[in-house]
């Protein structure tokens, strides 16, 4: 009798085992929101930042310009979604209040706005513009409102924080959608300078209230995180996590390099955005000019490459409208990107794997990962944190970029892996990456060969990848 038992039991338990195996991976550590989901799949998003600035030449103005300096001649916020469109941006977030605290839109808590300038007679409203241009075109809309004021007369006083509130209460209830809401840290009032203690509870509030769905952009989220330079440069090794229980934006966030690299055992889920200029300077000026293609390109490596979304900010010139020199370098940054990962080379391979989940189970075939469907992936069994995944090729590819993407809504799990190639009857290693997350994009010589193996060799839970790619860049020349 008791034999029987124990064998019933032992079956029991394998049954169980076998059937939990045949379910999906549970997830690790903090996951993404589907709102933090969505944000990331944009990958690229167009900054613009324009206003009085783009008129003084200024970077900050000091908020006693007169309204009447903001003057733009051929306003066309259609341009600038064009623009955008043609360089594969998803979204376009403007600075609808800078430092100077002049109001892109009529806002009634400021006296500093569109309303009080020339522009049409003081009935333009440039968000309103910007809000019905994206919806046309099929592009979203966010909005950058510093909360550093150098022109609200109660800016240093609790007041402010009032004044501030409604600020954003009217620009989040009246031009739709809104999919990032990006809050600057800079201050430079200085020692003497004003100290605003900001009411940050409230303002994520009033977010979360008016535009649930919107991201909230600090340096430390909560809805992404600056990745601690504007030079376009994230961290190789990249967690979207972060502890930021007890830090604010400005000069209470964490470190640089810890903004740059995420926390590996971060207690929230908060990815990286990469904001930088096409130029030198955030708005327009005429003796600056756009950085070239292979800067670009670069930057792309350093941010999409390594787990960040891009916020790429092309500024609108005097007229209002963006300079053909930017919208040429866009278009040409845009098709660089289609010739280089428009073929996919492991497409042609036959996907072999070490394990697949739930002895074998289709649902997790190794396949899935030159699937571009994007909740398809492979996942190995619970125990199984070493796996090796084998692309093999009847005819030798050509190859000096390599593309992996985790299935982030599982959380991220890969700390380190290696990528090696067959040669001469070899596997030589070629790579010896950390972290991948939403995206990771290895820059390796060129190799030419029937064999790639990515060999997981450190991870938090069994990995579960969606995507591996294998692309010729023939034009990116730089390092990085
Ligand atoms: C900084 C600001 O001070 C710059 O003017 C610019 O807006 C940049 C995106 O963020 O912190």
């Amino acid at each position: 009798m008791l034999r029987f038992t124990i064998t019933f039991l032992s079956v029991l338990l394998l049954w169980a085992g076998a059937s939990a195996q045949s379910r999906p991976p549970a997830p690790f550590g903090p996951c993404p929101t589907e709102a933090q989901l969505r944000w990331q799949r944009m990958e690229m998003n167009m900054f613009c930042h324009f206003g009085p600035n783009t008129f003084s030449g200024k970077e900050w103005g000091a908020g006693n310009e007169s309204a009447y300096l903001f003057n733009p001649s051929q306003l066309d916020c259609r341009q600038w979604v064009a623009v955008a469109k043609a360089g594969g941006f998803r979204g376009i977030i403007l600075t609808a209040k800078h430092h100077d605290g002049f109001c892109l839109w009529p806002n009634p808590a400021s006296s500093h706005t569109v309303r009080e300038s020339g522009w049409r007679q003081g009935e333009g409203d440039v968000l309103l513009e910007l809000s019905q241009a994206c919806r046309e075109g099929g592009v979203k809309m966010g909005l950058y409102i510093s909360p550093w004021d150098r022109n609200a007369p109660t800016y240093g006083t609790p007041r402010y924080n009032e004044t501030f509130n409604r600020t954003l209460e009217h620009a989040l209830t009246r031009y739709g959608e809104i999919f990032e809401q990006w809050f600057d840290g800079a201050n430079g009032e200085g020692p003497l300078g004003k100290k605003q203690e900001y009411d940050w509870t409230q303002f994520h509030h009033t977010v979360a209230r008016l535009q649930p769905q919107a991201l909230i952009f600090s340096d430390v989220g909560p809805g992404c995180h600056w990745i601690g330079n504007e030079e376009g440069v994230n961290g190789e090794t990249c967690w979207s996590r972060l502890s930021t229980d007890g830090y604010q934006p400005g000069p209470f966030a964490p470190a640089l390099e810890v903004l740059n690299q995420g926390e590996r055992d971060g207690k929230y889920y908060i990815p990286a955005e990469v904001d930088v200029s096409i130029r030198h300077g955030w708005f327009h000026h005429t003796n600056e000019h756009p950085k070239t293609l292979q800067q670009l390109l670069g930057i792309y490596y350093t941010s999409v490459g390594r787990n960040a979304v891009l916020l790429l900010n092309v500024p609108p010139d005097r007229r209002g409208l963006i300079d053909s020199e930017d919208s040429v370098r866009v278009v040409e940054f845009r098709r660089a990107l289609d010739d280089i990962f428009s073929n996919d080379l492991a497409r042609q391979a036959y996907v072999y794997a070490s394990n697949v989940r739930g002895e074998g189970m289709k649902a997790y075939r190794a396949a899935n990962v030159v699937d571009t469907h994007y909740h398809k992936y492979w996942a190995v069994d619970n125990w199984c944190l070493q796996p090796t995944l084998t692309l093999s090729f009847a005819k030798a590819v050509t190859f000096n970029r390599v593309m992996l993407q985790e299935y982030i809504p599982l959380g991220q799990r890969v700390e380190n892996f290696e990528v090696q190639v067959l040669v001469g009857g070899k596997w030589q290693t070629i790579a010896t990456p950390t972290t991948i997350g939403y995206k990771r994009i290895l820059l390796t010589d060129t190799y030419t060969t029937k064999g790639v193996r990515i060999r997981f060799t450190g991870c938090r839970a069994c990995p579960v990848i969606n995507r591996v790619g294998l692309f010729m860049d023939n034009i990116y020349k730089g390092k990085l």
